[in-house]
């Protein structure tokens, strides 16, 4: 694909510091499979994808990846590639089927052995206590809407750090919770399939204390010098028109300055409780959260796609609301009735995402700018493509996977992490969004995000060019050269 003109992200060449750390990311609910296996309890996202109409296709993660089967695998495959680290999340209701109650441990056992098996490959674990698949015994009881819920999440927190803490290299607590609040109880787009959004930004405030008595609770078992994080996905707005300013104003108070400023800085922003007076009043905020909220941070996750395009309604043509998420019927936006979302120039990934490695540069500048000894890591970034896929005798499985456009993806993002490291970002490293094709929720099996391909009829795993070349930069640290599948 082509940029627009001028856009050089092109990047050959460039070299990152010795200590930047080059890895991959994933969730468990999306690979492991085996979801009633070993007392692993039911999920949100189980019932989301058994309920008719959720997930494109009808796919589930019943078997997804089998990851859960083929760790050891999986493991050697990451070190094949030469990995510096590895991104995981846990399953909540593999510890606590219920989310409540003692540990299981056939759970505790299954990401132990996960953890050994990365310190023995000299691979970094990373790991996230909350990727989307909350117990569903918690959601009926109310989910993120409840306050039980976020210390539910204390609890949880502290079996898995008595029990992994000490190997454990970072800790995040929760991968995107504008995800989970605004796509799970807004839009309805994710699990639980909720469009109420009074009840979106109750999620966000008890995600938000459940990050917060998260780390405490991991701070008060883990003995061993770890890094405490937790993952956003912030959003870089492009606002369009005469009432640009204010939509950019009113959706980056809602997408990014409601989960850091609690975190970081100990409040809620006045604006976005303002904006959002006529949807809740925000009583479910107890004197004490926004403390309890902001706990020290080693490092901030950003996961990054792509740019949205806001401008002001003027109440006369017909609306454009291009998010992304209408389909679920609700909007992940509450409050922000005035507010369109516009299609941004291409090019474009197979989800329908604008490229624009620009936005990630500037939003890595922006966040270090406005929290200056904040280190910040890049959880995620990668694309979804059509992957090419043919014969080829050479390989080992048999079968190439070119998929150039994914490696262009991937060399104009890590410029731009090279472009924001020149700009004195204090940037420790970059993971790419996923090591393997997997359960891309409401899309199901049918957007593959992998650098390896995973063959759903076999479950083989096939490395896509892209899995070579980033094989290359890990061992290198440098950005490689064009596409390496002619060698
Ligand atoms: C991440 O979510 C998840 O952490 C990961 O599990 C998932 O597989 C991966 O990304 C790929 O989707 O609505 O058109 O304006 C990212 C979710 C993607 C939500 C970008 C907001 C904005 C695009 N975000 N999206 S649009």
């Amino acid at each position: 694909f082509d940029l627009a003109p001028g856009d050089d992200y092109r990047g050959t060449g460039l070299r990152f510091p010795d200590n930047f750390v080059l890895g991959s990311a994933t969730a468990s609910y999306q690979i492991e499979g085996a979801a009633r296996e070993d007392g692993r309890g039911p999920s949100i996202w189980d019932t989301f994808s058994h309920t008719p109409g959720r997930v494109w296709n009808g796919d589930t993660g019943d078997v997804a990846d089998d990851h859960y089967h083929r760790l050891d695998e999986d493991l050697d495959l990451m070190a094949d590639l030469g990995l510096h680290a590895y991104r995981f999340s846990i399953a909540w209701p593999r510890i606590q089927p219920t989310g409540t109650g003692p540990a299981n441990q056939a759970g505790l056992d299954f990401y132990s052995r996960l953890v050994d098996g990365l310190l023995v490959r000299g691979i970094r674990p990373i790991a996230t206590l909350y990727h989307w698949d909350l117990p569903q015994a918690l959601e009926d009881a109310g989910g993120w809407t409840n306050r039980a819920t976020s210390e539910a999440f204390g609890d949880y927190a502290a079996i898995v750090g008595a029990a992994l803490g000490d190997r454990v290299a970072t800790w995040t607590t929760l991968n995107e919770p504008w995800c989970s609040a605004y796509l799970g109880y807004g839009s309805g787009a994710h699990a639980p399939g909720r469009t109420e959004p009074a009840s979106a930004l109750a999620a966000v405030h008890h995600l938000n204390l459940a990050h917060g008595l998260g780390l405490q609770a991991l701070r008060s078992v883990v003995t061993a010098q770890t890094e405490y994080s937790v993952t956003l996905n912030l959003h870089v707005f492009r606002g369009f028109g005469d009432g640009a300013e204010e939509a950019v104003r009113q959706t980056d108070g809602l997408a990014n300055r409601v989960f850091l400023q609690p975190m970081l800085e100990g409040s809620y922003p006045a604006d976005v409780l303002a904006d959002t007076a006529s949807v809740t009043d925000w009583s479910f905020v107890r004197d004490g959260d926004a403390r309890t909220i902001c706990q020290p941070l080693d490092v901030l996750g950003v996961n990054y796609y792509s740019t949205t395009g806001v401008r002001l309604w003027d109440g006369v043509s017909p609306r454009q609301t291009d998010d992304g998420h209408k389909d679920a019927g609700g909007s992940p936006w509450p409050g922000a009735d005035r507010v369109e979302f516009l299609r941004m120039p291409g090019p474009y990934t197979a989800m329908g995402w604008n490229i624009e490695p620009a936005g990630l540069e500037e939003l890595l500048v922006s966040v270090s700018r406005r929290y200056p000894s904040l280190p910040l890591m890049v959880t995620e970034n990668g694309a979804a493509f059509d992957d090419e896929v043919v014969e080829d005798p050479t390989r080992p499985t048999g079968v190439a996977v070119h998929d150039d456009d994914r490696i262009d993806y991937l060399r104009r993002h890590l410029t731009a992490c090279h472009r924001a490291l020149e700009r004195g970002v204090d940037l420790r490293g970059y993971l790419v969004w996923s090591l393997l094709d997997n359960f891309e929720w409401g899309y199901g099996y049918s957007r593959r995000f992998g650098i390896v391909r995973v063959d759903y009829d076999t479950l083989e795993r096939i490395p896509k060019d892209s899995a070579r070349w980033f094989a290359e930069l890990a061992r290198t640290s440098r950005i490689p050269a064009e596409p390496l599948h002619a060698r």
